[in-house]
């Protein structure tokens, strides 16, 4: 079956899950070149088997909110592949949250993870419990409840999930206690843990931080710098305020962060006093708007960062949140960089406008990929029971990322999609992360 065939057949399969099948055909469009190299991998039929999750975990959670009303949630885990490693992906709490959503989100990762260079498999997981407007005990019972039904299918060795929108180290460490509880063991079962009881520093600014860093790594291929440079940023939580904090420490000017309800315009630029303020104030559950009074600004209800003039657009708060009329207001407003934090925070149509005009375009997997790295050196510092500094993460951090960004450069020069110096990071970081799974698994056999 051609790559062609089988998009068909997982369009047909799976209509009723859009966002999987948009993912799925990123990645099968991008690695044509490779699987025309490579007859082995049809003929083991990687791409079909890669489309189809090992297995999907579905469960109820039941819990009672402060009222004493019995409340009833959905929650999964989709195991995507253990090629190559334990399953490893956050989980996401969100009223948007389906099984088509967290297809796509693990299917990502699978490849994303591959990109690290670090022995950690594909998956994810969450609810479609909101966690917004809910206590502190609200929150704590519902981590529990999650984690009384998903430790029967995690642990360190076999699947270790970690935070995503809506879960951050205070959910993880509900959700740890509760599996420590069950399961009287002491492991790494999930990453992003407070510092004192077996996180690794740096795990929470990981993916800002190397989205940033992956930033830098495109700038100097173009002889470029992002000092000065004006950078646009959508979301107002972890990956969002931390890209937005490393992009001040080096001299470029974050002008936006946004949210559900609107986006919060700084002309003079974030700077570290605003970039506490705005985490304490996200961490307190208060709204951006209370910015204007303290710092100044503006804020624009209702809308999103895409119109506004800037050189660089790090979309950081959820997929889909740059359609093809966003991503055309960024070219005419002279957006020469686009590097996702987000999971797919572009549409396709998206991609192919900023692609076709020339704009530089790193894909989630790749540019996002730090977060999840640093989980996997907290999986390995667990494991020894020997911790880093922050310095030494950083490093490592850095290297990781500078090569997930070389190896995708160099791939796509080595597959022809390098145009005229115009790299294509999609299809090179789709090559080189389906690339490690795909020979893993044909050296496995028909297992897996
Ligand atoms: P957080 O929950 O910390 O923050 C999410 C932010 O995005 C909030 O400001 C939220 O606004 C906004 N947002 C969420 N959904 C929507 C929506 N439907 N429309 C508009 N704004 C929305 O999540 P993270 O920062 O952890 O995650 C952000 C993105 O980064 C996600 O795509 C995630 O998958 C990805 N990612 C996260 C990693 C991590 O380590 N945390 C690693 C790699 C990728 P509001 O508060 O109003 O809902
Ligand atoms: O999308 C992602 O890479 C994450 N949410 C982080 C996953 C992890 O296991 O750290």
């Amino acid at each position: 079956m051609s790559i062609r065939q089988a998009i068909e057949k997982v369009e047909a399969r799976y209509a009723h899950q859009p966002e999987f099948v948009q993912a799925v055909k990123e990645v099968a469009l991008t690695i044509a070149p490779l699987y025309d190299a490579h007859p082995e991998f049809q003929k083991m039929k990687i791409f079909e088997r890669l489309v189809e999750p090992d297995r999907i975990i579905a469960f109820r959670i039941n819990w009672e909110n402060d009222k004493g009303e019995v409340q009833v949630n959905r929650g999964w885990r989709v195991q995507f592949s253990n090629a190559l490693g334990p399953y490893k992906g956050g989980l996401r709490f969100h009223p948007t949250v389906n099984q088509s959503v967290l297809k796509f989100l693990g299917f990502e990762q699978i490849f994303k993870n591959a990109l690290t260079g670090l022995p950690i498999g594909g998956g994810k997981g969450g609810s479609d419990f909101d966690p917004k407007g809910k206590t502190d005990s609200e929150i704590r019972r519902f981590c529990y409840a999650f984690m009384r039904e998903l430790h029967h299918y995690v642990s360190k060795d076999m699947d270790v999930p970690a935070g995503d929108i809506g879960v951050g180290s205070r959910e993880v460490s509900y959700m740890y206690a509760m599996y420590k509880n069950l399961t009287h063991e002491y492991s790494g079962v999930l990453t992003g843990k407070g510092v004192g009881f077996g996180g690794s520093l740096m795990r929470t600014e990981a993916t800002g931080y190397g989205a940033v860093y992956f930033l830098e790594n495109m700038l100097k291929v173009q002889n470029d710098d992002i000092k000065g440079k004006k950078v646009l940023i959508s979301g107002a939580g972890n990956v969002s305020l931390h890209a937005a904090e490393k992009v001040c420490m080096l001299g470029g000017i974050a002008i936006t962060v946004s949210d559900s309800k609107g986006t919060l315009y700084d002309e003079k630029g974030l700077n570290q006093e605003k970039i506490d303020w705005l985490k304490k104030q996200k961490d307190q559950g208060k709204p951006l708007t209370d910015y204007i009074e303290v710092f100044g600004g503006e804020w624009l209800a209702g809308q999103t960062p895409w119109h506004i003039k800037a050189d660089i657009a790090i979309p950081s708060a959820t997929q889909n949140e740059v359609d093809e009329e966003d991503a055309q207001k960024m070219v005419e407003n002279g957006v020469k960089y686009v590097v996702e934090g987000a999971n797919m925070p572009l549409t396709a149509k998206a991609i192919d406008r900023v692609c076709e005009n020339r704009v530089h375009y790193a894909p989630g997997k790749a540019a996002n990929a730090g977060g999840v790295a640093v989980s996997a050196l907290e999986m390995s510092q667990n494991s020894v029971r020997q911790y880093k500094t922050f310095d030494q993460i950083d490093e490592r951090l850095k290297n990781i990322m500078k090569n997930i960004h070389d190896s995708a450069a160099a791939a796509s020069e080595e597959y022809g999609q390098t145009d005229n110096g115009y790299i294509d990071y999609m299809a090179g970081a789709n090559i080189v992360g389906f690339k490690r799974v795909a020979d893993a698994l044909v050296a496995y056999g028909i297992l897996n």
